[in-house]
């Protein structure tokens, strides 16, 4: 099997069952001369677009989408600080965090997880995340969305007041919003005139890329 392939397959697998780790793989192809883009997109994205589908499909569950992450971001880690330098940018930037009053986070990092995998941006603001601060965030790191969730349904109006925030301040052209959590519903997405709803962590990736104008 090609070493690209033995990236996918060791990110599928989550590093279980590979004699060699992924990590190990990505540092074995970069002194081959593979190029960073190619084990980033035919390796670690690949390999997490295959989770993202079983995953969606309820073909596995959340454990094994937490293994495969840990594989991608071991050997994302070693590719990121080489993205600049070959001039690979990420799909978009999201800001994504718990709405305020909310300390649920296991959604949110699986979706944080998806699509840094798919290769996006992902700035992580935590737990209990204030309409304020989704901003502040999202301006300082030049954010295209900003990602909510909610466990809680005395959470959610708080994801209502950041979409309100939003549209008066100047990043109403520019951010977009996404929401997601146990409680929430499309429906819910469109009365507070959220961009998009996901109900799981691999649709989170597809609303993104449909929000992003991405094909
Ligand atoms: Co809490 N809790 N909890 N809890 N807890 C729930 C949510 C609850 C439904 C349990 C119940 O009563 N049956 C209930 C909420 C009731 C309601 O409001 N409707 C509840 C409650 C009441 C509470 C406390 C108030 C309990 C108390 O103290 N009396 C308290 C609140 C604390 C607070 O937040 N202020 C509390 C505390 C906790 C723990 C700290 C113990 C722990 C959280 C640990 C942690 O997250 N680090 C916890 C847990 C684990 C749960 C349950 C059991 C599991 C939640 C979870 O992680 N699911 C939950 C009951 C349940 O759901 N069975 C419950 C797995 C996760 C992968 O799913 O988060 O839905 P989920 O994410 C999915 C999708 O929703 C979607 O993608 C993910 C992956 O596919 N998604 C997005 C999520 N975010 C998204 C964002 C997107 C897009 C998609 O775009 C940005």
């Amino acid at each position: 099997m090609e070493l690209v392939e033995r990236i996918k397959e060791g990110v599928i697998k989550g590093d279980l069952g590979v004699e060699t780790k992924v990590a190990d793989l990505v540092s074995e192809g970069l002194t081959e001369g593979l190029s960073v883009g190619t084990i980033l997109k035919d390796g670690l994205i690949a390999g997490m677009s295959v989770i993202g589908a079983l995953f969606k499909n309820n073909e596995i569950y959340v454990p094994e989408v937490l293994i495969a992450a840990r594989a991608m971001k071991s050997g994302m880690a070693i590719v990121r600080p080489l993205l600049v330098e070959n001039k690979i940018e990420p799909l978009g930037t999201i800001v994504i965090g718990t709405a305020k009053g909310d300390l649920h986070d296991i959604g949110k990092n699986l979706v944080g997880m998806m699509l840094e995998g798919a290769g996006f941006n992902v700035i992580d603001a935590g737990i209990d995340v204030s309409p304020e601060k989704f901003i502040e965030l999202a301006k300082e790191n030049n954010a295209d969305v900003i990602g909510m969730s909610a466990l809680l349904t005395t959470t959610m109006p708080g994801m209502q007041t950041t979409v309100e925030v939003i549209r008066g301040s100047e990043l109403a052209d520019k951010v977009k919003t996404i929401i997601g959590g146990a409680p929430v519903t499309q429906r819910y997405a469109d009365e507070i005139g959220a961009g998009g709803f996901a109900p799981d962590a691999a649709s989170a990736v597809d609303k993104m890329k449909e929000l992003l104008g991405i094909g």
